[in-house]
């Protein structure tokens, strides 16, 4: 993925908002104003719709003052400081020429109060505006069978009881720019309510991961004129970058012995968007673990040009037994941290050898014990699971027929003086505690 510096800017624009806005009038949250609030995050994962991606979900709520009232009738909601066109869950609306949200409920996406449908009551809760044919507008649920419908989605965060009735229509589905989701005129100006309780739930799916956003209400207050109020919530504002990954470079195989009491070498490729050197290295991780700590309390790293591009690659050690690595693993991921805090991510695949009774060699041993519990389940890897299935049959044979002769260095961890020579590029430079 090429890496942009689009973040940065997104937070220095998002300094200058907030000048701004106290220069404006803003004020901070008081109860009986109407809130933002990220109600939900995670990263999706096998089976939902965007794996890898980042789900955001948020509640529009007006809240309850002192005296029981709620007294901003809401106008404007804004979602800022993030980068709204990387949202995925959005599309471009030719009849209303706008870029919009796809996901998101309310009183008349759930219960129905509808000024084109009049009231129904709905059991279920779907997303999706359906502007097939223009001026023809429908809340519609998933339909694998209907490529329209791709966006209708079930509100899993609430029931339509849960929201307040007689809000008056939210006339857009939130409009997505480069600053993040915009709802204008959202509701309140044809009825002039003062609405307490749950108004909004919308959906965000984003490749960033989770940081700070702000929020704005523009509303009508009760005591005088339009105020602007603003707040803090969880949002996509953290860059992700890809890095290219080699486990034991100069290997394509990347055997591991789980036995293995040595180090394991994995390199992470410089690039003309990546300057490694800006990687916070205590933040450096495979498969959770950091790297080898040196005797000195420096990490086990070095900067030098391991494949000749003339851009300085990162080489790390870790310490096998360390690592945690389990019978069944295909891969290994590795996390960090760059200084600006853009979080890096990459992967490289393994190999685990069928080395069964850890001896560090894969041999007629090996061969023998699979013997014994060929057809057998739930025996484990050590008794000849080469893949961790739950059962030893032919595909085990084949990793072990792969694998067949491979031994594992058998020399311990070296020595530190040596390490002390390979680590010269890094030690002193980077003296870091080791993560708690
Ligand atoms: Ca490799
Ligand atoms: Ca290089
Ligand atoms: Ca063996
Ligand atoms: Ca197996």
């Amino acid at each position: 993925m090429k890496r942009t510096r689009l973040q940065t800017g997104t937070v220095l624009l998002g300094c200058l908002i907030m000048v701004a806005q106290a220069g404006a009038g803003t004020r901070s949250f008081v109860p009986g104003d109407t809130y933002v609030e990220c109600i939900s995050y995670r990263q999706l994962g096998a089976g939902d719709d965007f794996p890898g991606m980042w789900e955001y979900v948020y509640d529009v709520v007006g809240s309850t003052a002192a005296d029981g009232q709620n007294h901003a009738w809401t106008r404007d909601v804004y979602l800022r400081g993030f980068d709204g066109t990387q949202i995925v869950n959005q599309y471009y609306s030719e009849w209303a020429e706008y870029t919009g949200l796809t996901q998101r409920w309310d009183d008349h996406t759930t219960e129905g109060l509808s000024w084109w449908m009049g009231y129904q009551l709905r059991t279920e809760y779907p997303s999706y505006w359906d502007e097939v044919s223009p001026g023809v507008h429908e809340w519609v649920l998933p339909d694998p069978a209907d490529p329209n419908a791709a966006w209708g989605m079930i509100n899993q965060w609430h029931t339509g009881d849960e929201y307040a009735h007689e809000l008056s229509f939210w006339n857009q589905p939130g409009l997505v720019d480069e600053d993040g989701v915009t709802w204008q005129n959202a509701s309140g100006v044809t009825n002039f309510q003062y609405l307490a309780g749950l108004l909004l739930t919308f959906r965000i799916v984003h490749p960033y991961s989770p940081g700070d956003v702000q929020w704005e209400t523009w509303t009508n207050y009760t005591t005088g004129d339009p105020d602007l109020v603003s707040g803090t919530t969880i949002g996509p504002v953290v860059e992700i970058v890809s890095v290219s990954l080699d486990i034991k470079p100069g290997s394509d195989a990347n055997s591991v012995n789980l036995k293995s009491m040595g180090l394991l070498p994995v390199v992470v490729y410089g690039s003309d968007e990546l300057d490694l050197t800006e990687i916070d290295l205590d933040t450096l991780l495979l498969n959770g673990v950091g790297p080898r700590l040196m005797p000195d309390g420096s990490w086990h790293v070095s900067f030098e040009d391991v494949d000749g591009d003339l851009l300085l690659d990162l080489l790390v050690h870790f310490e096998m037994q360390a690592l945690g690595i389990e019978p069944g693993m295909t891969e290994l991921a590795l996390t960090g941290v760059l200084m600006d805090g853009a979080e890096l991510q990459g992967a490289d695949a393994i190999r685990i050898v069928p080395d069964f009774n850890g001896d560090l060699m894969v041999n007629a041993t090996d061969l023998a014990i699979m013997k014994h519990s060929y057809g057998t389940a739930g025996v484990g890897f050590e008794f000849g699971d080469a893949n961790a299935d739950g059962l030893v049959d032919a595909t085990d044979l084949a990793i072990l027929k792969a694998s067949f002769g491979f031994e594992a260095p058998t020399g311990a961890v070296p020595e530190p003086a040596t390490l002390l020579v390979m680590g010269c590029g890094a030690i002193g430079l980077f003296r870091r505690r080791r993560r708690p």
